[in-house]
């Protein structure tokens, strides 16, 4: 049994789809620990309900970031994870923190990598003009969202849209992509050579 511990800061769509799919799909794997970098993060009572132990390290309470994630760090590692998912995680993580769980950290971001990284990337999208959009899971680095690709899901963009019609188009994608790309880690399917993350298809696991 492999242990997850899942970050979130607020709604916790994402969370809640690779919680359903563990469960769903009886995935070697339990769910650890679901912790927030906000205390009103709406995700925590989905968590709470299915069983799921929670945690609350607010990122407003620490001066500097290296503080906040050396509380969130020793948070997370009461729980021994082997992986640890950033589900609309909003907070900067530092190097050593990064370091720490290098390997072991996926992250989900809201655009097709290496298109717009950072933050309001469907309003950016749009503003681009682009036809396609989409979310990228990636193994998180310390350059911000430049981390190695795992896998995308691609949408199109249609006339007339907006950042919520958009927006909910590329959600919709990323709970299945969220939890696909999770179990693969989980069945030891992805390994990494030169920056780039190969993903084991054959069918013996
Ligand atoms: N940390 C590192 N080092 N590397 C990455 O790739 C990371 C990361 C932390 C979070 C998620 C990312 C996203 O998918 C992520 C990837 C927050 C911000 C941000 O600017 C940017 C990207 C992501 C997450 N956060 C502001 C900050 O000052 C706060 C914004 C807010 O609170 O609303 O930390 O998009
Ligand atoms: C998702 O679209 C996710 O890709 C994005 O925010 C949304 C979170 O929704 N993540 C980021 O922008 C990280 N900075 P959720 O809380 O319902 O999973």
């Amino acid at each position: 049994m492999k242990n997850i511990v899942i970050l979130i800061s607020g709604r916790g769509s994402n969370m809640e789809a690779v919680i359903r799919a563990a469960q769903a799909e009886q995935w070697p794997a339990r769910i650890a620990a679901v912790i927030s970098s906000r205390s009103d993060a709406p995700g925590l009572a989905f968590a709470a309900a299915h069983g799921i132990g929670t945690a609350v390290v607010e990122s407003k309470q620490y001066a500097t970031r290296a503080e906040f994630d050396a509380v969130l760090q020793a948070e997370i590692d009461r729980h021994a994870p082997d992986l640890l998912v950033l589900a609309g995680f909003m907070r900067i993580l530092t190097p050593p923190f990064v370091e720490h769980y290098a390997g072991r950290m996926l992250n989900i971001h809201p655009s097709l990598l290496p298109l717009f990284p950072g933050l309001s990337t469907h309003a950016r999208a749009l503003a681009a003009g682009v036809t396609e959009h989409g979310a990228t899971v990636h193994f998180v680095t310390a350059e911000l969202d430049h981390g190695p690709t795992v896998a995308q899901a691609t949408v199109p963009v249609l006339p007339g849209d907006t950042v919520e019609t958009l927006s909910a188009r590329v959600l919709e994608q990323e709970h299945t992509l969220y939890p696909r790309a999770v179990r693969w880690f989980i069945e030891d399917r992805l390994t990494q050579l030169n920056g780039a993350v190969h993903v084991d298809h054959t069918t013996h696991h």
